[in-house]
């Protein structure tokens, strides 16, 4: 190679090697321009950023103190709240001390008022025995006062009988006594200057004398009892035996009547007027001495007031007894039958 080529080649070489010296230089310039203008961005976004940061920051601190304010008065009112609960709380405590006391209260008094319940209800029992005992008690006075009505107006009944038997006793005593005299001269006549009808006579006085009842009239039951042959009304009936000194018979008990059917002579078919009507009131049948009948010898269906098919609208107001059952039977007063008188005996 010739020198000059040479020294050109080498000119040559040095200025290409400016030149790429030259665009390393401003490859490195374009590249420093550009981290500068990054590194200009991200500083511009960095500062952005702060600012952002720094405006929340403030904000948060400006919410951390409202926070704090109201974490405060929250703190405040916890407490007020706390020392409340705490007043509710011995309130309550108090409260259910004093309900358990009231709670013990009451159920001694329920006990107290169940307790008197059943008293109560035992005394309600009690008084009502007592009531129903009162009522059996004022039914027994009243029926102790019926009897002793009763009683009262036997015995009233008995002292007229009894004054009427001292009567007729007193007389009586001298009608025996005349009767005793004559007979004690009969005594002292000879037998044979005593006739039969003399006789008979004085058996019949020695009967009178023992019996107490009149020369007919029949003993029985401490009653002289007459049974008539003839035969009468009822009316008739009685004011025969009235005049008699006696009354149409007439038996309030059943003792009195079972006498009477005993001492009643004839047979089944036979019916006396006996002391017992229906005139006055029809259907209140009464004894001659105006009381009611307590005792009932009712044959069959009597008494049925019958009327003959209304031949006799007064109907059947006497009642005749029969001979042999003692029965009753209601008939028309003016059928003429028997009768039988009572009077008390003398004796
Ligand atoms: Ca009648
Ligand atoms: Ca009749």
């Amino acid at each position: 190679m010739s020198p000059v080529r040479e020294i050109k080649q080498r000119l040559f070489l040095s200025a290409k090697f400016l030149i790429s010296l030259n665009l390393l230089f401003l490859l490195f310039v374009i590249i420093l321009g550009i981290l500068f203008s990054s590194e200009k961005k991200a500083h511009q976004v960095t500062s952005q950023s702060l600012r952002d940061l720094n405006i929340s920051y403030v904000k948060v601190q400006g919410e951390k103190t409202s926070l704090e304010k109201d974490l405060n008065v929250s703190r405040g009112e916890a407490k007020a709240l706390t020392t409340k609960y705490n007043s509710l709380s011995q309130e309550k405590t108090s409260l259910q001390a004093e309900l358990k006391s009231v709670w013990s209260s009451w159920r001694v008094e329920i006990t107290k008022t169940e307790r008197l319940t059943r008293e109560k209800n035992s005394k309600v029992e009690e008084l009502d025995r007592k009531r129903t005992e009162l009522i059996k008690r004022d039914e027994t006075i009243t029926q102790l006062r019926q009897s002793n009505t009763k009683i009262s107006q036997d015995l009233e009944e008995t002292n007229k009988n009894l004054n009427e038997q001292k009567r007729n006793n007193t007389l009586w005593s001298h009608l025996k006594e005349s009767i005793e005299k004559e007979m004690k001269e009969y005594k002292d006549k000879q037998p044979s200057q005593i006739r039969d009808q003399e006789k008979t006579f004085l058996d019949s006085l020695l009967q009178v004398l023992e019996t107490g009842c009149d020369f007919t009239w029949e003993l029985a039951g401490g009653k002289c009892f007459f049974f008539s042959s003839e035969k009468h009304t009822w009316e008739q009936s009685r004011d025969d035996c009235q005049a008699k000194k006696g009354e149409l018979a007439f038996t309030p008990t059943e003792t009195e009547w079972e006498i009477l059917k005993k001492a009643i002579p004839g047979n089944s078919k036979d019916f006396y007027w006996i002391g017992l009507t229906d005139s006055d009131t029809e259907g209140s049948w009464r004894w001659v001495d105006n009381k009611t009948i307590t005792i009932n010898h009712w044959l069959n269906n009597d008494p049925d007031n019958w009327t003959n098919n209304d031949t006799k609208p007064e109907g059947e107001n006497c009642a005749k007894m029969n001979a042999v059952e003692g029965g009753w039977m209601d008939a028309f007063c003016d059928e003429q039958i028997p009768y039988i008188c009572q009077t008390m005996a003398a004796v």
